[in-house]
């Protein structure tokens, strides 16, 4: 199959995403083929149901066989490690990628450092440290194994959360780090790290500032900015606001929105 976010990317249009929330092939694959609009799926192993193991390979079989040109799956890995506790980054990149996954999300990411560790940990040497040794990860793109190695440095996208108080601070260290592909913004965190009220459906106004801000520093530095949105009317007025890349729907709602 192709990378479709990558082939999204190139175009001025904001690249359409959606949640995939629970674990079960059937589901993955419906969510998959829901639109051809989408080209990018998030498997949430963080606050979704989906195992890493085997939880996510699985999610990323049925969405890569479910159609020519599927969209890219990016798993949201459980844990971050902030302020320097280790809550196994490394593994659990490791997990997701071998996976099959087209990119990694981690979230409440505080600091560059933190933000270099995970480049490390999702790129092959010279760039990152991480390791070659699959038997199953080239299969699930149907490429050779070398063609993996070659191609999976520059194809695999690696996004950083930025929804803490400490992310906000750091966030144009982060932003500069070479391989961090995208800042992405979860709303109702950075919203709460910050003692404001959750986005309802709309951000305080004070959220709403941070987030014009990480769209900023994002563009800025170079890198994507994408806006995690619960409905399409969200989605639309992100994508005006210049958005690289937006979610259109969730398969749960938070609140009644
Ligand atoms: C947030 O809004 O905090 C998110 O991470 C969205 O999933």
């Amino acid at each position: 199959a192709t990378h479709k976010l990558l082939t999204a990317l190139k175009s001025s249009a904001p690249a359409l995403g959606a949640w995939v929330t629970f674990p079960g092939s059937i589901h993955a694959r419906t969510v998959a083929q829901a639109s051809p609009h989408l080209s990018w799926l998030m498997i949430d192993c963080e606050h979704g149901l989906i195992s890493l193991n085997p939880g996510a390979i699985e999610t990323i079989q049925a969405i890569e066989g479910s159609s020519s040109n599927p969209p890219s799956s990016i798993v949201r890995i459980p844990a971050t490690g902030i302020n320097g506790t280790d809550t196994g980054l490394g593994w659990q990149i490791k997990y997701a990628l071998d996976a099959g996954a087209r990119g990694v999300m981690v979230p409440m990411v505080g600091s560059a450092q933190k933000a270099k560790e995970i480049v490390d940990e999702a790129r092959f040497p010279p760039v990152g440290r991480r390791g070659f040794g699959s038997p199953f990860t080239h299969g699930i793109w149907n490429v050779d194994a070398s063609e993996y190695l070659q191609s999976a440095n520059n194809s695999v996208q690696v996004w950083v959360q930025i929804e803490s108080q400490e992310g906000m601070q750091n966030v144009e260290e982060i932003a500069r780090v070479e391989g961090v592909d995208a800042l992405f913004i979860g709303p109702y965190d950075l919203s709460i790290s910050h003692g404001l009220p959750p986005p309802s459906p709309d951000p305080h106004p004070d959220a709403e500032k941070l987030i014009q801000r990480i769209k900023e520093v994002a563009h800025a530095a170079g890198k994507k900015c994408v806006m995690f949105c619960t409905n399409g009317d969200q989605a639309a007025k992100r994508a005006k606001e210049g958005f690289d890349m937006v979610s259109v729907v969730q398969y749960y709602r938070y609140g009644r929105h």
